[in-house]
Parts: C-alpha cells; structure tokens; sequence
C-alpha cells in the first residue's frame, strides 16, 4: 500500500518536471498589486473608452517592458516570476528608461552641494543615522568632483528626512515593505531631496532590516541625476539587495553614469582600494562560467554572483542576480545540476551543497557534501552533471570524476576515475558541464566540448558562449 502510493507520488513529481509548472492562481489582491505596480513604475495609464486599440493591450505590453527591464522572461503574463519581482521591496523611483545606466533630467551645476538631515528614524541612533549618510553620499563622491557639505540648518541642496504615508508631496508612501525611499532629481525646492519610509525598519549593519546606507546611496544616486539601470549588479537597479556597508564598492555601470554628468574625481585617492566591481557579459570571449545547469527546460549558466537564464522562445538569455532568485542560496556557485529524478536544482560552493525545488529551499539544506557519499578530503566539486539516460550524477573533482546513483541515492563502487579515460583528449580541469538535446558539453576554462556520454565520441569544440548567444548585438 504505502510502495505503491509512494511510487505514484515519485510518478506526479517526475510529470511535473517533464510538462510544465503549473500555473499560478492570481487572486484578485495581486490583480491589483500589479495593476498598482505598472501604474507607478511603469507609467500604465487607464484605458478609457471603447476603442478598440490595434497591437498588444496596455496591460500587457507594460508587463513585457517591465519584464525586459528587470530581466525576467518577457511572457507579457503576470507569471509566478513577475509577481515575485513586483513583491520586491524597491524604489519608489519609476523605471521610465530602458537601458543600462541612464540619466534622470537634470545634473547640479556645481560641484559643491549642500545636504541637511531633517529628521531621524526611531530604529537607528542618530548616530548611525549620520554616519550611513555621510558614507552613501562619500560612495559618489570618491569617484566625482562632487563635495558634500552637512548643514544642520536653513535649506540644503539635498534635504534628507523620514516619513510615513503621505509626507508633503504627491508620492505618499505605501506602508511596510514595496517602496523603501524615493528621490527627486537635480533642481532648486524639491529637487535632489530624498524621502525615507518610516514604516520600514532601517538598520546601520545588519541583515534583517534595510540597510540605510545601501537604500540611501541609491537615492542619492537619483538626488544627483541618475534614473535607473536594468544592470542587475548595479547600484541603481530598482530593487533592494542587501550588501555589506563595510566592503561595498561602487558597481562600473554606475561609475560610468555619474561621470558621465560630472567627470572623474580630480583628487588622488590615497587608499583606492578594490577596482569597481563589473557586471559579467556574455559577449567577453575570454568568459570562464562557473557552472551550467538545465532547470525545468530552460539552461542555467552561472559566473560570479549572477547568473544567465535562456529558454527557448527568448533570442536573448535574460541576466539576474543569483540572489534574486535564490536569497537563500549561495552568493557564487562552484558546480551546478538538475535532477529530473528528483525534480530538484542543486547549487555547490565549497563543502556546501543547496537543493531547491525551483526556487525553494528544500529542509535540512545546505547539507555538507560528504552527506551526499564524497570523501572528507574534496574541498570543492568543480562541476556537476546529471546524465538523463542512466540517472547518474558525474561530479568532476581536479582530474578526476565520482558517479552518483540518483535512483538508490548512493555513491557508485569504483570512483573516482580519470575524467581522460572517459572523455577523451580533455587533459585540464573541468570547469562545468551539463546534458543538452542527448549531447554532453563539457566545459574546459574558456573551451566546451560536445561529446556522446555512451560512446565517448568527441564531436567539436566550442566556446562557452555557444548557447550563451551574445547579447549586445
Ligand atoms: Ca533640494
Ligand atoms: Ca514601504
Ligand atoms: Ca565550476
Ligand atoms: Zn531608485
Ligand atoms: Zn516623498
């Protein structure tokens, strides 16, 4: 009784994987969530009238710019990714560009710019309310002419206060959560001030709670003339990511933009410390990805703290955060692999690995990967990939390979192997691989190479941007 119902369940869970995800049921509380989102941030106007427009209806050609722009796959359907991303706490600040870095009207005339906190939030001492201030604006300008002077009376260039609902403009704020701040460009009044929410819980350092320092750089961002960037890693993407205050560097896309207004900064700085951090591209020739994996029919490609999603009706693999899909995962991936077996996704990194049915951290996770049959002394698996027509996992280690019976969950006998003996001419380290319409690609620093897994044949080689097909075309 219970094997058979047991093998019923592992029957619905393997048609799953193979079909589809089920759609999701949209109440009418997220209809209006995402009504209210395009209205904000995407400039969604009420349709009035009965005339029948020609092409795509408003709603739906705001939702495919919205998913363009923050890189989720433009289905132009309130999808389950869409509405995840609309539920992002964000700024208040519309997504009125397209592209990356992108200026926002105005830029200050001068280079000498005044600033006045007007008022405190309850959650931080003033303090660090100050210091998270002084430090976001410090961020700009360590790489500008810009100066900022603290004034503690009279009116500022940029006035700084927190406030709840409606504040004295016409954005009132929305309660906990969604809109975090939001900031007005360069001009005289209003112009360059930015609002905090007070309904949200600002702190100086930790994880829990926004970090000030990180909300008001961005803000101040807009304070100087910026506007958005659909630059996942970018400071001036619309959405929250947490960073460490202590070793935040300014992202090379927002560097661009703000000296794009105001130039270099003139003065030497006497401590640089590390280079801007950039984006990966997918049109860099000499790009080593970290690791691939197949999720439910479309291809993962991993590099650095983001990652590629390319299915097939896109012409264009769609960019994000790893973070941003995965929070509870690891910030960077060593190997990657999809079980169709277990219809789970599992992310590697050092002696770690997280098992996620699509996006959800499975219990007991992360779990060491000797939990899993590997010896103590593999420090870190270098790729993984789940071979369809046997339901094994070959998890490749410096310059040799363990197989991993997904069926009976074990270890096969007689691993490790030379990965040479089974893939012929590939002498360096595997750096990632993954299975492909029956193919097995097998990727070696900047090389990929297309074998049969049964027969050992080596067809061709090609680069890692092969199905990662360029995108600044
Ligand atoms: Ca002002
Ligand atoms: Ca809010
Ligand atoms: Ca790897
Ligand atoms: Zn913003
Ligand atoms: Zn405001």
């Amino acid at each position: 009784m219970s094997s058979i119902s047991l093998s019923l369940l592992l029957l619905l869970s393997v048609a799953s994987a193979v079909y589809c995800t089920p759609l999701p049921t949209i109440t009418q509380q997220e209809q209006d969530l995402a009504v209210d989102y395009l209205k904000k941030f995407y400039n969604l106007t009420e349709e009035t009238g009965p005339t029948v427009r020609r092409g795509l209806n408003p709603l739906t050609r705001k939702l495919r710019e919205m998913q363009k722009f923050l890189g989720l796959k433009i289905t132009g359907n309130l999808d389950a990714d869409t509405l995840a991303m609309m539920k992002k706490p964000r700024c208040g600040v519309p997504d009125d560009q397209v592209g990356s870095y992108t200026l926002f009207g105005n830029k200050w005339q001068k280079n000498a710019l005044t600033y006045r906190i007007e008022n405190y939030t309850p959650d931080m001492p003033k303090a660090e309310v100050d210091d998270s201030i002084e430090k976001a604006l410090g961020v700009w300008a360590k790489v500008t002419p810009l100066r900022f002077t603290r004034l503690h009376s009279g009116t500022a260039d940029i006035m700084i206060s927190f406030g709840s609902g409606d504040h004295g403009d016409f954005y009132p704020f929305d309660g906990p959560d969604g809109t975090l701040a939001h900031a007005f460009a360069p001009s005289t009044g209003i112009g360059g001030d930015a609002h905090f929410d007070d309904d949200e819980n600002f702190t100086y350092r930790s994880t829990s709670g926004y970090v000030l320092f990180m909300v008001a750089a961005h803000e101040f961002g807009h304070s100087l003339g910026l506007s958005h960037s659909n630059d996942p890693g970018a400071l001036m993407y619309p959405t929250y990511t947490y960073s460490n205050p202590n070793t935040f560097v300014l992202p090379q896309d927002d560097v661009n933009g703000i000296q794009s207004l105001y130039g270099p900064n003139p003065d030497k700085d006497p401590n640089p410390g590390p280079p801007p951090p950039t984006t990966p591209d997918s049109c860099d020739s000499s790009l080593v990805l970290d690791a691939v994996a197949n999720l439910r029919g479309e291809m993962l490609f991993f590099k650095d703290s983001f990652f590629w999603r390319s299915y097939p009706q896109s012409n264009r693999p769609q960019q994000s955060l790893i973070s941003s899909f995965w929070p509870d995962g690891p910030a960077s991936v060593d190997a990657a692999y999809e079980s169709l077996n277990a219809d789970r996704l599992y992310l590697f990194k050092d002696r770690q690995v997280w098992a996620f049915s699509a996006y959800e951290l499975q219990p007991g996770y992360p779990m060491s990967i000797s939990s899993i049959g590997l010896p103590k002394t593999v420090k870190k698996i270098d790729a993984a990939m789940y071979d369809v027509r046997t339901r094994k996992t070959l998890f490749f280690v410096g310059d040799q390979y363990y197989s991993y019976d997904e069926i009976n969950k074990r270890m096969d006998q007689g691993y490790p192997k030379y990965v040479d003996e089974k893939f012929s001419g590939l002498t360096s380290k595997v750096t990632a691989a993954f299975q492909n319409r029956g193919f097995t690609y097998i990727y070696s620093g900047p090389y990929m190479f297309e074998y049969s897994l049964q027969s050992g044949h080596l067809f061709r080689m090609l680069g890692n941007d092969y199905f990662l097909r360029c995108t600044n075309y």
